[in-house]
Formats: C-alpha cells, sequence, structure tokens
C-alpha cells in the first residue's frame, strides 16, 4: 500500500485571485505529488513501508541518514495541513473558542496576524509559518525546509508554506503581501478550531 496525493479540498481555480490556478496547478499537481512518489520510492522495501505518515516523520525526524525521507514524509503532510489551512470562503474573524484563544494568547486578531507574518517574513529562504497549540497557549512557529510542528512534539493549528513556489507566480518576490492575503482572505477557521485540543 503506498501513498497517494490527496485532493485538493476546493477546485483549482477556488482561491483565485488569491492563489492562481496556475499556482495550484504546479503547486499541488507537480511540487505536492512529487513529494508523495518521491516517498513511496525511498520506503518501498524498508521497515518504514506501510507505516502511517505521521509515525514515518516522527521516526525519521533528527536523524541524518534518514533525512531523504523525512524531508519527503513531511512535506506530503505540510502540504495536505496547508491546503485545509485554507479556504475560498475562509478569512475574516474567527468566533468561539478559538476567537478567545487567540485574544487570550495574542492580545487580538492584528496582533495574531502581524506575529504570524513576522515569523513568515523572518523565515530565511525555504519554510513554513505555523500556529500551535501548548496546553492552553497558542503560539507562533516557523520551520525550515520540511521542518514542521509534529517533528517537534508540538500541535499545529494552521500553516501557511513559505517556499517560493507557494507564492512567486502571483506575488514574484512579495512574500509579506502573499502570507498577508491568506491571512485577510483565505485562512480556514473552521479547520483552525476543529484542530483544537
Ligand atoms: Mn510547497
Amino acid at each position: 500500500m503506498s501513498f497517494e496525493l490527496p485532493r485538493l479540498p476546493y477546485s483549482q481555480d477556488a482561491l483565485d485571485p488569491h492563489i492562481s490556478a496556475k499556482t495550484l496547478s504546479f503547486h499541488h499537481g507537480k511540487h505536492h505529488a512529487a513529494y508523495v512518489s518521491k516517498l513511496n520510492e525511498l520506503v518501498a522495501g524498508t521497515d518504514l513501508e506501510g507505516k502511517a505518515l505521521e509515525d514515518i516523520i516522527r521516526a525519521t525526524a533528527g536523524n541524518a541518514g534518514k533525512a531523504g525521507i523525512f524531508n519527503n514524509a513531511a512535506q506530503v503532510w505540510n502540504h495536505t495541513f496547508f491546503w485545509n489551512s485554507m479556504s475560498p470562503k475562509g478569512g475574516g474573524a474567527p468566533s468561539g473558542v478559538i476567537a478567545d484563544k487567540l485574544k487570550a494568547s495574542f492580545g487580538s486578531l492584528d496582533k495574531f496576524k502581524e506575529e504570524l507574518k513576522a515569523a513568515a517574513i523572518g523565515q530565511f529562504g525555504s519554510g513554513w509559518a505555523w500556529l500551535i497549540q501548548d496546553g492552553n497557549d497558542l503560539k507562533i512557529l516557523k520551520t525550515q525546509n520540511a521542518e514542521n510542528p509534529l517533528s517537534q512534539g508540538k500541535h499545529a493549528l494552521f500553516t501557511v508554506d513559505v517556499w517560493e513556489h507557494a507564492y512567486y507566480l502571483d506575488y514574484q518576490n512579495r512574500r509579506p503581501d502573499f502570507v498577508q492575503t491568506v491571512l485577510d482572505k483565505l485562512i480556514n477557521w473552521d479547520f483552525v478550531a476543529q484542530n483544537l485540543k
């Protein structure tokens, strides 16, 4: 049994004009797909074959000899999490428990966005910016390349991909504008709330 590329949770043009169909066709159809096929190739015939994706990530995190498997497994997980972190009906302000927790941890929705954006911009080179839950607190985390909260024993609520392939066709070098748009127009608050422990 091998891993399959999950379908996008919306159509390829559903996030337009914020993220174009062209970007999603490459990002999901080529980049995400390549991580899936490379992962299948790398685990075939090893003791990791047939294991759950999360278990493969935890088993290979921090192991230099397994970096290839880790990178591809984590990138498969990260991208699926990223697609779900956005919605064509996203953006705006959350309500309920997630709204209360954001206020308690950051002071306001705008402060949360500022801190997430600062982490996303401050991630030098490729990586990810995350909202994570640590006990009762919500925190911002940035990770390099394929690294994710799971590999650090942390619990993810939301992510944005800040590899150039995530935004270059639509925003060129304007990573801050891309991240701001995701936070203002696309963030899937229902998904974020569902992820709360
Ligand atoms: Mn990507």
